[in-house]
């Protein structure tokens, strides 16, 4: 059998990263809107990251950012004129909207799409469905781009299935991988795919948060499983505790992380979780599974919302060993690091703690999780996949020089109005696709 690995594919943060307080039941995005945020060192925060991971001997991609603004979404909502004009006006008369039509959110690539790789798939091929993200109008408007840069990504077609998003509407509210993980003893064998959702959509009696919109339904979490071709029998639906929801975990990645044979979750994390963690053992098999359960007395979900402990990346670092990778925030919270000092010291695969600077991200409400999207290949696999978007040195060298050269330092809600910022980022996603070797992936680039 070949060798299969993991590869983390990162969102390159885009140059209009900004703080305009879009996400209502994502704390920090409100907490921090308005702030002067810094596109520069955002991206070179983020690609810091995904270079260390790649030193570590792990296999690192990158996906492209999106075309900002979005100019057709400013005009279907009717402004008009020419692309200077059409900004003055939307900045004039709805500067949420144009806000929201310059978010740089597609950095966070964990909700760019749900992957099955092709040990779970019946036709054995590689099933990839990007996420309609509609709980969200700043983030509905992903999609079809984000498609279109996987497809640019995953390209060989005999290896990669990419299927459309799901229907809009709030029925099928996909957040993608954010709500998704795979336990499996080996990454090339079989693995039990966990869909957690927040909501049923079409039982409205069924629990539900209160307080906050709970985005990812039932529905959808089984419209991929379905669209997929995944074994039930190795298929789990589990919902998510809606007061964690209320309490501001609007992702399952806030609140827990598997890898391989490894459950890391906090205890008010789901809903009945003594039936799904039976239900997780028993798919899973004969073979070990450790379960790391957090208890609220020791971290509670407010500190989980504020450092991000679990939105986490759980590396394997050979067989049988883990790295967890954490932002910084984990170690400003006396509660959290005290229970990271105590990890150290349990009996289970995670040996390294790895710590990273990605405020810029986390201000948003983005941790290192959010930031990547989980792929696992094997060696032929990884052959059908554009060279260009694998972070090689030389790659890394380049798009730190494109940052470097492109991005500005500072940013601000009201230079959203600026024109130049338009053709500033027109310029430099022109020579990303070179670099990256995209073809011509941008609206802007077709007309
Ligand atoms: O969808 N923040 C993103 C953060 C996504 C985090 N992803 C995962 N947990 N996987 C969101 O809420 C804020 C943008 C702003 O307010 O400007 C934002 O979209």
């Amino acid at each position: 059998m070949e060798k299969f690995f993991e590869v983390n594919f990162d969102g390159l943060v885009g140059p209009t990263h900004n703080y305009a307080g879009l996400s209502v039941g994502n704390i920090a995005s409100l907490k921090n809107a308005g702030e002067i945020a810094r596109p520069k060192e955002a991206a070179l925060q983020g690609l810091k990251k995904a270079k260390s991971l790649k030193d570590l001997g792990l296999k690192q991609g990158i996906l492209a950012p999106h075309q900002r603004p979005d100019l057709e979404v400013l005009k279907r909502v009717g402004f008009t004129g020419s692309p200077e004009q059409i900004i003055e006006k939307a900045f004039k008369r709805a500067p949420e909207i144009l806000a929201a039509c310059y978010s740089s959110s597609p950095m966070w690539t964990a909700n760019a799409a749900t992957i099955s790789p092709s040990p779970d798939c019946t036709d054995g091929k590689v099933h990839i469905t990007p996420a309609n993200l509609n709980s969200k109008f700043h983030r509905s408007i992903e999609p079809e781009l984000t498609g279109n840069i996987l497809k640019q990504t995953f390209k060989d077609e005999n290896i990669f299935v990419h299927h459309r998003h799901l229907p809009e509407g709030l029925h099928f509210g996909d957040e993608g991988a954010a709500n998704h993980t795979r336990f499996c003893s080996e990454y090339g064998k079989s693995g039990v795919e966990f869909f957690v959702y927040g909501r049923h959509a079409f039982h409205a009696g069924k629990p539900h948060p209160k307080k906050f919109p709970a985005r990812q339904t039932l529905e959808a979490s089984q419209s991929i499983a379905r669209l997929h071709g995944l074994d039930p029998s190795k298929t789990i639906f589990a919902q998510q505790d809606p007061n964690t929801i209320d309490a501001g975990v609007f992702h399952n990645d806030v609140i827990s992380v598997g890898n391989k044979n490894l459950y890391f979750y906090h205890e008010k994390a789901l809903l009945n979780t003594d039936d799904v963690l039976a239900e997780i053992k028993e798919k899973f098999g004969d073979s070990e599974f450790h379960f790391i359960r957090v208890p609220d007395n020791q971290v509670s979900v407010q500190d989980a919302v504020e450092t991000y402990l679990f939105n986490s990346q759980l590396v394997s670092l050979n067989e049988t060993e883990m790295a967890i990778v954490l932002p910084q925030e984990c170690e400003e919270n006396p509660r959290v690091k005290a229970y990271l000092e105590e990890l150290k010291e349990l009996e289970n695969p995670i040996k390294e703690v790895k710590i990273y600077d990605v405020k810029q991200s986390m201000k948003n409400g983005g941790g290192p999780a959010c930031l990547r999207l989980r792929v696992c290949l094997n060696e032929s696999e990884i052959k059908g996949v554009n060279p260009s978007t694998i972070l090689s040195e030389n790659i890394y060298a380049e798009l730190v020089r494109w940052v470097e050269k492109h991005y500005r330092d500072e940013l601000t809600a009201n230079e959203l109005r600026d024109p130049k910022l338009l053709y500033e980022c027109q310029r430099a996603l022109d020579e990303l696709t070179q670099i990256m070797e995209l073809g011509s992936v941008y609206p802007f680039q077709k007309n």
